[in-house]
């Protein structure tokens, strides 16, 4: 009887034409049946970052009670975008999307959209219009990263110095913001030179691998290195070593996230500074959920704090890190 009168209660919705607000009530008629559940479709699960913001989402999924569909995409962009097409057919009440590229989303998007489930863009942007193609974006600041990590390179190589820069996965809103803000303070100093930039695909073997590249065809001395994330910062400080250099000494690295193996590098005095990057994005994914389905407005881009590591800070928040 009950299921009788919840669905009359959304076709009266939906033929009275109340849009936005016949979706959420439909969603409170599920939850009201049985769990709620969404979808996190993940872009890969290969590294200490992800690994972290994965199980933030699982165990806080776990914690309220909420049935999460997790998908790994392996780092393919095709399979993701069938991974969310998977999760509309299964008709999941909101999708959590880490999408790995920045244009590619359009369909999925779109297909989310006709669908009527609410999607979260996670921690990397996709184009479209928050409030429009997506709900929300809940991430880090990107351009702010790349803009801190340039005003510590600047002060710490005295406005002086040879940067390799070590980028993100092509095409990601990670690395186009992080090479963008690092930009807009580097391009003030006439004796900070940008002298390679390549991708090293946000990995620590990718990073020792394009850094011993970048150091056996060198023109320039390399006195810097400004990498994207801390794996690949890691692996070149590997390449670094094993080419007889002295990461810290002679070169200044500064890299982005704040995981325990950057901290601990920070703290041998091998990486100068570290931009945090927080993956812990559980719980504020999970307010915007139980907010949207209280009805209460939501902003477009829910910006993370982050903080910078250095060796001021690093053994304090070593033991904590991920
Ligand atoms: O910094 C990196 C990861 O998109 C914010 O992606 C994320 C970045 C993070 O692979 O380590």
């Amino acid at each position: 009887m009950r299921k009788i009168y919840s669905l009359l209660i959304v076709i009266f919705l939906f033929t009275t034409g109340c849009g936005g607000q016949s979706l959420r009530q439909e969603i409170e008629e599920k939850t009201e049946e049985g769990k709620m559940r969404v979808g996190f479709s993940q872009m890969e699960n290969n590294s200490p970052w992800r690994i972290a913001e994965t199980n933030s989402i699982k165990s806080e999924a776990e914690k309220r009670g909420i049935e999460l569909i997790f998908m790994d995409a392996e780092g393919d962009v095709e399979k993701q975008i069938n991974d969310i097409k998977y999760l509309i057919d299964q008709k999941v009440d909101y999708i959590i999307l880490a999408p790995k590229l920045y244009e590619e989303f359009g369909e999925a998007l779109r297909l989310a959209k006709e669908a009527k489930i609410p999607l979260i863009l996670l921690d990397r942007k996709a184009k479209g219009e928050p409030g429009e193609d997506y709900l929300t974006l809940i991430a880090s600041d990107f351009i702010w990263q790349g803009q801190q990590a340039a005003n510590i390179l600047v002060e710490a190589a005295n406005e002086e110095a040879y940067i390799v820069e070590l980028t993100g996965t092509e095409g990601s809103s990670a690395a186009i913001d992080r090479a963008k803000g690092f930009r807009e303070i580097i391009d003030q100093y006439e004796n900070m030179t940008i002298i390679a930039s390549e991708s090293a695909e946000f990995n620590r073997a990718d990073g020792k691998r394009v850094m011993e590249s970048i150091i056996r065809y060198r023109e320039k001395k390399i006195t810097a290195v400004y990498a994207h994330n801390d794996e690949m910062a890691i692996g070149a400080i590997q390449a670094l070593k094993a080419a007889g250099m002295h990461p810290g000494q002679d070169v200044v690295i500064v890299s982005i996230d704040g995981e325990k193996d950057a901290l601990k590098a920070i703290i041998a005095n091998e990486l100068y500074a570290s931009i945090e990057c927080n993956p812990f994005m559980g719980p504020v994914t999970f307010d915007v959920i139980e907010r949207h389905q209280k009805g209460e407005e939501i902003a477009p881009h829910i910006v993370s704090e982050d903080r910078i590591y250095t060796i001021e800070n690093a053994i304090r928040y070593v033991d904590s890190a991920y």
